[in-house]
């Protein structure tokens, strides 16, 4: 036994997690080294605390790690609708937002790590085409509004792109051969986050084959200590970056280059801020901001007690209204102090049916615990922090379901719908509808990010595609 397996054995030993080796006799040398390679990656000190907080939980019966017992409030909302002086707060922060962005202050983080189950889309998320005409990608459509800002602003942003070790190789290999969609190389940075052990129920790791523990991505909020770890954050600092634009791969509408967010998040010197969309069914499955112990935060929407969920205030909305949609900025120095040290995120369990093997080594299917921590809990740390509503029709139209609601479908009728309107304004030719009654228009981000820009154009001619109307 070669020094290297010694530690490694002992530390998987020290954790309970001895099993890891119990295959080694019949693995090739080859076999052997990859499995030495995996157990390095794997922090045995977390995955044993992990372990004993499961069990402590099953037999409590408590669900998180990170779970609050006090009453939350609805957090103070810089609102969509504005009256005079809000409006003229508005103007004041949009004017600074884009000398921010004139001056190249802003870098973008795009979480893309995720495994795309619920899609059932094999691949990263990112190659997902969502253009209703060009059938441009999910990436291409993010990297083409990244384009616009910094064609308005005349500066250059990076773009730090985060992907796990399931879709990193194929990210990279899909900005390569699209030319990064148009961005310099240089800025563009991909980055990836870690990976964590499932357990079953006993809080032993799951195996998924004799020489590989069952791993997954440690969540989003696993892009903090990743952005310090690559070299990201060190980056930033050496560009004159302050400020990081963070956004989830999964909506097409995402505007990470929001002159009234920048402005608003820096005039009071905020840490994180958030936007949000009013919900307005009390069903609605999205996490809702609000003030835990007056803190900030994220409520789940499983967590948030019926009473709470359906209460209105005075003008009749629903109090906790601020619908979560994962648009954050985070200034760069508060993700440096925060990942100086050991970051400590609350940890979030997904109970899952797993394909894994068995003792035996045969094939197996197991409930198990993936572990991940979530961005969002990131609130809790900031002294200030703005929470913008922004209108869900022109921001926010994920693509997360193979079918039903935020599915591709959804997300096809919504853009549609968003642009047949600034077509019409513009007083132009609408294709005819399809089938469903949705009028296949499509207007590129380079050419026109608002109604405003796009009717500012005068007329225009649009590519007639059998698809429907592009206008580029
Ligand atoms: C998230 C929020 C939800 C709401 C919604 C808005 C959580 C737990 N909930 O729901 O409150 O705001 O978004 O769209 O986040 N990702 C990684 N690495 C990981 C896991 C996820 O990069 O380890 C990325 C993933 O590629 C995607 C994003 O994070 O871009 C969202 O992940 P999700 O699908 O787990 O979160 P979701 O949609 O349930």
């Amino acid at each position: 036994m070669n020094e290297r397996e010694q530690e490694l054995r002992a530390a998987a030993e020290k954790a309970d997690q001895g099993h890891l080796f119990q295959f080694w006799e019949s693995l090739s040398e080859d076999r052997r080294s990859k499995l030495l390679d995996i157990c390095a990656g794997i922090d045995f000190q977390l995955v044993a605390q992990l372990a004993a907080d499961l069990q402590k939980s099953s037999a409590t019966g408590n669900s998180e790690t990170g779970s609050t017992e006090s009453a939350p409030e609805p957090p103070e909302l810089f609102p969509l609708e504005r009256n005079s002086k809000a409006e003229n707060n508005a103007a004041k922060a949009r004017a600074l937002g884009e000398q921010l962005l004139r001056a190249g202050r802003l870098g973008y983080v795009l979480v893309a790590g995720g495994q795309a189950s619920r899609l059932g889309y094999d691949g990263p998320k990112g190659n997902f085409p969502v253009g209703p005409v060009s059938e441009r990608t999910l990436f291409e459509v993010h990297a083409r509004r990244l384009l616009a800002a910094s064609r308005k602003y005349g500066s250059k942003s990076p773009w730090y792109v985060m992907t796990s070790r399931a879709n990193d190789a194929t990210t990279r290999e899909t900005f390569e051969r699209n030319g990064y969609f148009g961005m310099d190389k240089g800025d563009v940075f991909f980055f990836t986050q870690d990976m964590l052990p499932a357990l079953d129920e006993d809080g032993k790791i799951l195996m998924a084959a004799m020489d590989l523990p069952f791993m997954a991505p440690n969540g989003h909020g696993g892009s903090l200590a990743a952005l310090r770890s690559s070299g990201a954050l060190d980056d930033m600092r050496e560009r004159g970056i302050e400020e990081i634009s963070y956004f989830q791969v999964d909506n097409p509408l995402v505007r990470p280059a929001d002159e009234l967010f920048i402005g608003l998040h820096s005039q009071c010197g905020a840490e994180m801020s958030s936007k949000a969309v009013e919900k307005v069914d009390p069903g609605e499955k999205v996490g809702v901001i609000g003030r835990m112990q007056g803190r900030m935060g994220i409520i789940e929407y499983s967590d948030l007690a019926p009473n709470l969920r359906d209460s209105r205030d005075a003008s009749g909305k629903l109090r906790f209204r601020a619908g979560n949609i994962a648009v954050h900025l985070l200034r760069r120095d508060f993700v440096e102090s925060l990942t100086k040290d050991r970051l400590e995120l609350p940890w979030h369990r997904a109970a899952k049916v797993m394909q894994v093997i068995d003792e035996s080594g045969q094939p197996a299917q197991r409930a198990g615990t993936k572990f991940e921590t979530f961005v969002f809990d990131a609130l809790g740390f900031c002294n200030q922090s703005v929470t913008l509503e922004v209108d869900r029709a022109l921001e926010f139209s994920p693509v997360k379901n193979a079918e039903g609601s935020d599915s591709p479908a959804t997300a096809r009728a919504d853009l549609c719908k968003l642009w047949s309107g600034w077509v019409q304004k513009a007083g132009m030719e609408l294709p005819a509808a399809d089938e469903n009654g949705i009028v296949p228009i499509e207007i590129d981000p380079l050419l026109a990010e608002s109604e405003q820009e796009f009717v500012a154009l005068g007329a225009l001619q649009p590519k007639r595609h059998p698809a429907g109307h592009l206008y580029e």
